[in-house]
Order: structure tokens, then sequence, then C-alpha cells
């Protein structure tokens, strides 16, 4: 591990590998995201994104995963509108930091992943849910608006008309229900941790460059008109599809001695 990891006091890192385990380490108060906690969020994928970690998984200590915002602390800090704003921006910092760290980010999820619970496991880019993970966004029912990028990342992954449903009922969506909205791509009748350590595992044998360009580059592109969108895809495909390591993969494709995409 580098030395100038940043002191931690809501989180723990372990290597496993070259891959990292991040685990949201607040499980008293269920993982619920204080305004310190989203600091330390930010210098930790600062930190992650200067390693040379392959891969990293995200899990939490406890029986929820994240309980979202700090209900008690914003309730006792009297906040103002502006500055409930500028804590909003530091959620948008934190979340960003960690959708592009440059590595595959797989959350092994469990218990509630709810409002800004579920803003911060819709910046990962693979979500594994196990029997226990449910999602929802209980904003609406506890008088507050998303603010940790939500309008954003889950409007993408399940559409603008469900999450507006999520908000206004406080629909809980669990199991294959969740996989096929696109909550999760993974749901697993066993350890969610383990699940997403063989993910990450996979995902970490893509040269860096490529899994750079995956994990930001379609995030990036979905934010263009198709006309720059193509010009930006053709400019990160010339990067990606020429670097040394294309170059000895594809090699290796002609002379036969790499695997063939096969089904199973
Ligand atoms: C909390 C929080 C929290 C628990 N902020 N302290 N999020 C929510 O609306 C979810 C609120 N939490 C819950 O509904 C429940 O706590 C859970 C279903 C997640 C878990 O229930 P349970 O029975 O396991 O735990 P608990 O007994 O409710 O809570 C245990 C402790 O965690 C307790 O503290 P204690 O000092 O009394 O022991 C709770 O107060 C504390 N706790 N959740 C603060 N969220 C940028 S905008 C984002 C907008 C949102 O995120 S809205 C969604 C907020």
């Amino acid at each position: 591990m580098a030395d100038d990891l940043p002191p931690l006091h809501f989180t723990r890192v372990e290597r496993d590998g070259n891959i990292l385990v991040v685990t949201l380490d607040r499980a008293d108060k269920r993982n619920a995201l204080s305004a310190a906690f989203i600091e330390e969020l930010c210098a930790l994928f600062e930190w992650v994104r200067r390693s040379d970690a392959g891969a990293v998984v995200i899990r939490a200590e406890g029986s929820v995963f994240c309980a979202g915002l700090d209900l008690v602390e914003h309730h006792l800090e009297d906040r103002s509108a502006s500055d409930f704003m500028h804590i909003c921006r530091r959620w948008h910092a934190a979340f960003d930091a960690i959708q592009h760290c440059g590595k595959p980010v797989i959350g092994a999820l469990n218990g509630a992943v709810v409002g800004g619970g579920l803003e911060l496991a819709s910046s990962f880019h693979i979500r594994v849910a196990d029997p226990t993970t449910y999602f929802a966004l209980p904003e609406g029912q506890r008088g507050i608006f998303t603010g940790g990028g939500a309008t954003v990342r889950v409007a993408r992954l399940v559409g603008e008309a469900r999450m507006v449903d999520m908000m206004l009922t406080g629909r809980v969506y669990a199991g294959d229900e969740a996989v096929a909205v696109g909550l999760c791509q993974y749901s697993v009748a066993g350890s969610s941790l383990d699940k997403a350590l063989e993910i990450a595992r996979k995902a970490a044998e893509n040269p860096p460059l490529s899994n750079f360009a995956i994990t930001s580059g379609i995030a990036h592109i979905g934010n263009m008109p198709a006309n720059d969108a193509f010009f930006a895809e053709a400019f990160i495909a010339g990067v990606t599809n020429t670097q040394p390591a294309s170059v000895e993969r594809l090699a290796a494709f002609m002379n036969k001695t790499a695997p063939k995409t096969l089904k199973s």
C-alpha cells in the first residue's frame, strides 16, 4: 500500500492481490454519509486514482450498505440553502472521484442501498446485490430531494419514469427485479463480496488503459451529441486500440494462442 494513504475514519482499505477492498466502516450509523465521510471519500479516491490497483471493490461493514445522507447531522446543522448546495457539490466531487478513478469499481452490496446510498452505488461501474440487498429513494417521504447525482446517474440506470415513481412512492426494488430495471447487474444467492472479487479479478486482467477508457469514456460520451460522441469514440479507440498491450493481445489472437470469445 502506498504510504500517502489519507487518514481514514469512516472507511478501511485492504489489498487482495492487485484489488483494493474499500470497506464503508460506520456500521453503527448504517454507513450514513456525514459531511466528513464525503470529504474522506474525495481524498481516498484521489489516492485510489494514483495507486497501481487493477480494480476496486467497495463493501460495507454491518447490516446496511449505506443509509444515505446523515439525516441527524443534516437536521442538527440547520443548514441554509447555500450551505446544502455546497454540501451537494462535495457529494458530486466524491462520486465523480469514484466513477472516474480510472479503475473498475465493483460494489459488493448488502441490506439497504437507499437515498444517497444509491447515489453512491450508482457511481460504481458494477453493482452486485446479495439476497438482503434492496434499493429505494425515500427522499419524497423524508421531504427532501436527491442531491448526490441521482438525477443523472440513477435516472440513467433506470430511466426517468421509474426514478420519479421511486421518489414519489418510496418503491423498493430487490433481487431479479432490481437487475431487470438496471439498478444492479448481478443478484447472487450467496456472498456479494465473493462475486464482486471474482468480477474485479477478471476486469483487472484487462490493460489499465482499456479499463480507463471503458470506465470513464462511455459515461462521458453519453453526455455528448452523436456527432461529437462519434469523434470522441474514434479518438479514444485510436489511443486504446494501438497501445502496446493491444498489439500484443492481437498478435496472440492471430497466432491462435489467445482465448476465443465463446458462449460459456
Ligand atoms: C442514521 C441514518 C441516516 C440510520 N442518517 N443516522 N436515508 C433514509 O431515509 C434511510 C434512513 N434509515 C433507515 O430507514 C433505517 O436506519 C435503515 C432501514 C437504513 C436501517 O434500519 P435499522 O433498524 O437497521 O437501523 P436503525 O435502528 O434505524 O438505525 C441505527 C442507527 O443508525 C441509529 O442511530 P442510534 O444512534 O439511534 O443508534 C440511526 O439513527 C442511525 N441511522 N440511518 C443518520 N440516514 C445528498 S441528498 C441525499 C438524500 C438522502 O440520502 S435521503 C435518504 C436518507
